[in-house]
């Protein structure tokens, strides 16, 4: 756009002043920053075996980490996968990496052999660090390359354990780091397509942790004295960003809880006096319902905060009446955006009054607008259009995929969300509805495109389409529309269980629907619109 179109766009802005953001340094400095407040102070507490790790013992674990890493062969602009579920590990691992220069590609270990494999060979992962539920699913692939296993939680052939890697000496100095290296790698799908390599640097990310809790105001007030729950996976970016690292930027104490079980999650609440709880939709609808969870076992928490998927008025006034002592709000983030693009102002040191079923405002230092999907026009209050967001914490873009990055982020640096929503009269955004072809089971990502291509590989299946339908627990589920082959009496029961071996749980598909064909616009893009209205009036 000319200057002058630009100046006309409406920009919708935080209500807190842009601060001063020193993205610059290195992601791992940035985070430690506060070291000689917190040295001695716990910062990461193992919540399945009680062990504990200082501030100061964290920092020196990851320069060992970062010693042993690059004594197996780890450098500047390499890519270490961790394929694990929370572990005290996994941070070693990430800020070890960080100081040589390296990112880290992040997956879930409940992952199929073929989905682990697929990301591994996209990232280029040099090093897989991983744990005893996955070691099986990656051996061969592993050796075959020459790529070498790391375990955190025992000893396998062919592997290294991880005490052997943290039995270095710590690396004295960091590798010479650029604000632009990449030092995360998550795999997201994005507005379209196949899961691709999110590109976020050092950059984007002391930007958005700062965004959220820096500031003489910050947005999401996080102290020295709260204890983080961290039970959300690290291998996702809201766990990864607001959890771990906005922890440890503010010095807090950070409980990690390796699976989710409400009875495991009320006592460490209770053991660690837990103040501050990130959750997703999903649990909070568990713990509103759940007669066991009482206001008592909830006690010391006074924030609680849901992101990845949406969350209701109704719902939001239910948990409220059961925890009344807590704030809850909402995040709003997309791996891409870097990821936060919002935030509730409730959070913050000096909290602002907001809305039930809002997922936040936009963060300080950034620049947030509404288009018409349509026409590319921006829309002044009010309006529902498409989210686009602006500002140093979006990706540089995706790995090995300029035309994809381009779809997303246009020629003015706009991050194209492929979220419905509007933004109200108090500057606070409410999605509603979504352009994207994504799913999202309980905040995870199925990517549509990944199970249609797998779908038509059945010599039984002419064509398919994925697309979502809404559940009450899950927030949505995965259905597939289903073109047999001339002749074919392929079951519904069949085709859920050809899928169900091939993807991670929370990837499978439903509900089958046979139809007699997949309609598409003349381009052969699947009309998902069209698919999605047939199931909301219950014509298949
Ligand atoms: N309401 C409605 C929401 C919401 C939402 C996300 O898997 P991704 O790429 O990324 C995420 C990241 C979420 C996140 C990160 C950090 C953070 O602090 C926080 O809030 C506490 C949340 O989910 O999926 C991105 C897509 O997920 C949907 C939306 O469609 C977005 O583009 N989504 N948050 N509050 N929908």
């Amino acid at each position: 756009a000319e200057p002058a179109a630009e100046e006309q766009t409406v920009v919708f802005r935080s209500k807190l002043p842009d601060i001063e953001i020193n993205n610059s340094q290195s992601l791992q400095a940035y985070c430690f920053g506060k070291m000689s407040e917190v040295a001695d102070r716990a910062c990461l507490i193992d919540g399945q075996t009680g062990a504990s790790y200082t501030y100061a013992e964290v920092e020196s674990l990851s320069r060992r980490a970062a010693s042993g890493l690059r004594a197996m062969g780890v450098g500047k602009g390499d890519v270490v996968m961790n394929l694990l579920r929370n572990c005290p590990e996994f941070a070693f691992t990430f800020l070890g990496a960080a100081r040589l220069g390296a990112a880290t590609t992040t997956a879930n270990p409940f992952y199929t052999p073929h989905e682990i494999h697929r990301q591994a060979e996209a990232a280029g992962a040099k090093i897989i660090v991983t744990e005893a539920c996955a070691v099986e699913k990656v051996r061969e692939f592993a050796a075959g390359r020459g790529i070498p296993v790391v375990t955190v939680d025992g000893r396998f052939d062919g592997c290294v354990e991880f005490a052997e890697v943290i039995a270095a000496e710590e690396l004295e100095a960091d590798d010479d780091i650029h604000p632009d290296d990449v030092v995360a790698l998550p795999y997201s799908s994005g507005t379209t397509g196949l899961p691709k390599g999110v590109m976020l640097t050092h950059r984007s990310l002391i930007t958005s942790v700062a965004q959220q809790v820096d500031g003489e105001n910050p947005n999401l007030y996080f102290t020295k004295d709260d204890v983080v729950l961290c039970l959300l996976p690290l291998f996702h970016i809201y766990s990864l960003n607001s959890v771990l690292l906005a922890g440890l930027r503010a010095g807090s104490t950070i409980v990690i809880m390796r699976k989710f079980d409400l009875g495991a999650l009320v006592d460490l609440v209770r053991k660690h006096a837990i103040t501050i709880a990130p959750f997703v939709p999903p649990i909070v609808v568990e713990i509103a319902k759940s007669p066991r969870v009482t206001a008592d076992d909830l006690a010391s928490i006074r924030m609680v905060m849901s992101g990845a998927a949406p969350m209701g008025k109704e719902l939001q006034d239910v948990f409220m009446a059961k925890i009344p002592n807590a704030v809850l709000g909402q995040g709003y983030g997309m791996t891409e955006a870097g990821p936060v693009l919002a935030m509730c102002l409730a959070f913050a040191k000096e909290p602002f009054q907001v809305k039930s079923g809002s997922c936040g405002t936009v963060v300080r230092n950034a620049a947030l607008k509404i288009v018409d999907p349509d026409t590319g026009a921006a829309l002044g209050r009010n309006q529902p259009g498409e989210i686009c967001i602006r500002g140093e914490q979006i990706m540089i873009g995706y790995l090995n995929d300029p035309e994809s990055t381009k779809n997303t982020i246009d020629k003015d640096g706009w991050l194209h969300t492929g979220d419905i929503g509007y933004v109200d009269d108090d500057d606070e955004i409410f999605i509603v509805d979504r352009l994207k072809e994504i799913i999202k089971y309980k905040g995870f990502q199925v990517p549509p495109a990944e199970l249609e291509a797998l779908l038509i590989t059945h010599p039984e299946i002419k064509d398919a389409a994925v697309v979502s339908m809404k559940d009450d627990l899950a927030g949505e589920i995965p259905v597939a529309f289903i073109v047999r082959t001339e002749g074919s009496e392929v079951t519904e029961d069949e085709i859920k269980k050809f899928v169900a071996k091939e993807v991670v749980f929370y990837k499978k598909v439903h509900k089958v629907f046979f139809t007699e064909s997949i309609p598409k616009n003349p381009s052969g893009k699947i009309l998902r619109k069209d698919l999605r209205a047939r199931l909301a009036a219950g014509v298949h």
